[in-house]
C-alpha cells in the first residue's frame, strides 16, 4: 500500500478526514440512541442516523479519492447528496405526518430536491460552461423548498402538531434557509463564471479546492446539526 503524505496545509484533505470521522461518530450516535427513544419518533431518529451513514460512507470515499488524485470528487458527492437530502425531505413529512401531511407533500419536497441537484450536476459537470444557467434553475427549485417549509404547507402542517413540532419544524427551516444557502456559494466559487459570468477565482484548481471546503463544512452543519433537531425533538413530551 502507498502512503500519501498531506501537507499541513493541505486544508481540503483535512476537511474530507474529519468530515468522514464526524460523520461516523454522529451515526454511532444515533444508532445507539434508538433503543431509548420513545417509538413514535423512532423512524425520525433512524433517518438521521441513515443520512450521516450514507455520508460518512461516501466521505469515506471521497476522502481517499482527494488523497489520491488531488481533484474534488463530484461524482460521489452527488451520489451522496441525491441520496441524502430526499432523506431530509422524508424527515420533514415524518414529524409532520401526525398533523395530517400526505403523500403528496413528500413528492413534492423530494421532485424539487432532484430537480435541484440533478441540475446543479449538469452546472458542475457536463454542462460546466453554462453553470449560470443550470445554477439558476437549482436556485428555483431550492426556493421552492424553502417556501414549503418556511410558508407553505409543511410550515402551515407544523403548526397544528403540537408547540414541539412546531418549534423544531422552524429550526429545520433555518436549516435549509441559511445552512443549505452555503452550498450554491460553493458553486459559485468553483465553478467558470458561477456568479452570472463573473469568476470570484481565478485559479481553476484553487477554485475546486474552495469549493470543497465549503461543501465539507455546508454538510457537517446540515446533516449532523439537523440530525440533532430531530433528537432533541425525539426527547419532548409531544
Ligand atoms: C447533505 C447535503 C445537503 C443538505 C445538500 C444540499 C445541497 C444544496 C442545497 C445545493 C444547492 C445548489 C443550488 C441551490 C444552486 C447551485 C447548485 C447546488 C446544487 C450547489
Amino acid at each position: 500500500m502507498e502512503h500519501l503524505k498531506i501537507a499541513s496545509d493541505n486544508y481540503v484533505a483535512f476537511t474530507f478526514f474529519i468530515g468522514t470521522m464526524a460523520m461516523m461518530a454522529a451515526s454511532v450516535f444515533f444508532f445507539f440512541e434508538l433503543s431509548s427513544t420513545p417509538t413514535k419518533w423512532r423512524t425520525s431518529v433512524l433517518v438521521s442516523g441513515l443520512i450521516t451513514f450514507i455520508a460518512a460512507v461516501h466521505y469515506y470515499y471521497m476522502r481517499g479519492y482527494n488523497l489520491a488524485t488531488g481533484d474534488s470528487p463530484t461524482f460521489f458527492r452527488y451520489v451522496d447528496w441525491i441520496l441524502t437530502v430526499p432523506l431530509m425531505c422524508v424527515e420533514f413529512y415524518l414529524i409532520t405526518k401526525k398533523a395530517g401531511a400526505k403523500q403528496g407533500l413528500l413528492w413534492k419536497l423530494i421532485f424539487a430536491s432532484l430537480v435541484m441537484l440533478v441540475t446543479g450536476y449538469f452546472g458542475e459537470t457536463i454542462y460546466r460552461g453554462s453553470s449560470v444557467i443550470w445554477g439558476v434553475i437549482s436556485g428555483a427549485a431550492y426556493f421552492y423548498i424553502v417556501y414549503l417549509v418556511w410558508f407553505g404547507e409543511v410550515s402551515q402542517l407544523a403548526q397544528t402538531a403540537g408547540a414541539q413540532v412546531a418549534k423544531a419544524t422552524k429550526t429545520l427551516a433555518w436549516f435549509v434557509l441559511v445552512g443549505w444557502a452555503i452550498y450554491p456559494l460553493g458553486y459559485i466559487l468553483g465553478t467558470p463564471g458561477g456568479l452570472f459570468g463573473i469568476q470570484l477565482v481565478a485559479d481553476a484548481a484553487l477554485a475546486s479546492h474552495y469549493m470543497d471546503i465549503v461543501y465539507n463544512v455546508a454538510d457537517a452543519i446540515n446533516k449532523i446539526g439537523f440530525g440533532l433537531v430531530i433528537y432533541s425533538l425525539s426527547r419532548t413530551q409531544d
